[in-house]
């Protein structure tokens, strides 16, 4: 991988010494005759990204009359997603699902996305990611050399822990959750009272399992997935974020296209993101029913006010910060 890496460095920089520009070997009028991409997901084949991945390669393949190959590489084979997102930059790797999360460490802004209890519902959520804010947003990652093309659903994020379920905030006094690296959840959990460590995905489940952390935090489908509720069994739905998952492109990958298969492109991506909806919400309906079967306790919030009330100052900083968002985010809630 990294000897890889620095080939890849090595002809940029050529590259850009012999003044070629990488847009020289594609783009309008020079664009490739075909195509064959690696797409990264973190998740496994049966997870409803990865689901949604794959009819975006199919359909790709199909409406380019099989110009675009786009191969699919689930379960983190192609690295943690925070390596990938490094690949990505470098565009040795051509398309990403990931989380918003962690694309703030590449993109600042997009840590606003991490800001707790930014979105009210699922429908205002959604109403934000179509609407003019979501579309300007994706635009803000070709600071780090990539085109969002399209946002997937990842609900709402959740406290999960061993030992003694999670009740109010004062109950994670002394514990270690876990969290994504990137993001700014690190400070929700400390604000709630807990200590936070920040950890790849794929290491959560033996740190577990060991006790080098007391919990994590994530979506339904993604506790289930993972298996972290075998050995995580409280659940607490206090719903800190809505953090979406994005499907990305590097920019040097679309410029070999030509400028109707750059938009073919787009338009595939958006219509996944139907697809990977429906499939979202069967997942989270089968992923209650698989916690509850487990016994797993579910701790329901009738009011969520002491976890908000807890992190309402860094709400309140990081909104003066990324006011644009919370405007953007707040118009949403009008439509
Ligand atoms: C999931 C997300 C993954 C990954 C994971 C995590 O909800 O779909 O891409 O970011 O969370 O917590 O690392």
């Amino acid at each position: 991988m990294r000897s890889a890496a620095l080939r890849r460095m090595t002809t940029v920089a050529l590259a850009a010494t012999l003044g070629l520009g990488l847009a020289a070997c594609g783009g309008a009028g020079g664009a490739q005759e075909s195509v064959t991409w690696r797409l990264a997901e973190t998740h496994p084949g049966d997870y409803p990204t990865t689901k949604a991945d794959e009819w975006f390669a199919e359909e790709l393949k199909k409406r380019s009359d099989g110009r675009i190959t786009v191969d699919v590489y689930p379960d983190a084979q192609l690295g943690e997603e925070r390596d990938v997102l490094e690949q990505m930059q470098m565009g040795s790797v051509e398309l990403n699902r990931t989380n918003a999360n962690l694309v703030g460490e590449f993109v600042p802004s997009w840590k606003a996305f991490g800001i707790p209890y930014a979105f009210d519902s699922e429908e205002h959520f959604w109403n934000y990611l179509q609407g003019d804010g979501g579309k300007a947003k994706l635009e803000e990652l070709s600071e780090m050399g990539v085109e969002g093309l399209t946002y997937y659903d990842s609900g709402a994020r959740s406290l999960y822990t061993t030992g003694k379920p999670v009740e109010e905030p004062e109950d994670l006094a002394g514990r270690n959750i876990r969290v994504q690296p990137g993001s700014i959840t690190a400070e929700v959990v400390e604000k709630l009272g807990g200590s936070a460590t920040t950890m790849d995905f794929g290491e959560v489940y033996s740190s577990l399992e060991t006790g080098v952390i007391d919990g994590a935090e994530n979506n339904l489908p993604s506790y289930v997935s993972t298996r972290h509720y075998e050995v995580a069994q409280n659940l607490t739905l206090n719903e800190h974020q809505r953090v979406p998952e994005v499907l990305m492109i590097a920019q040097s990958a679309m410029d070999q296209l030509s400028e109707e298969d750059q938009k073919l492109v787009r338009e595939v991506a958006r219509e996944s993101t139907e697809v990977q909806r429906e499939l979202w919400r069967e997942e989270v309906a089968e992923s209650r029913k698989t916690l509850e079967k487990a016994g797993v306790t579910i701790t329901e919030l009738d009011d969520k006010q002491a976890f908000k009330d807890a992190v309402s100052d860094l709400r309140d900083r990081y909104a003066g910060q990324y006011g644009d968002f919370m405007d953007a985010v707040e118009a949403a809630k009008k439509q």
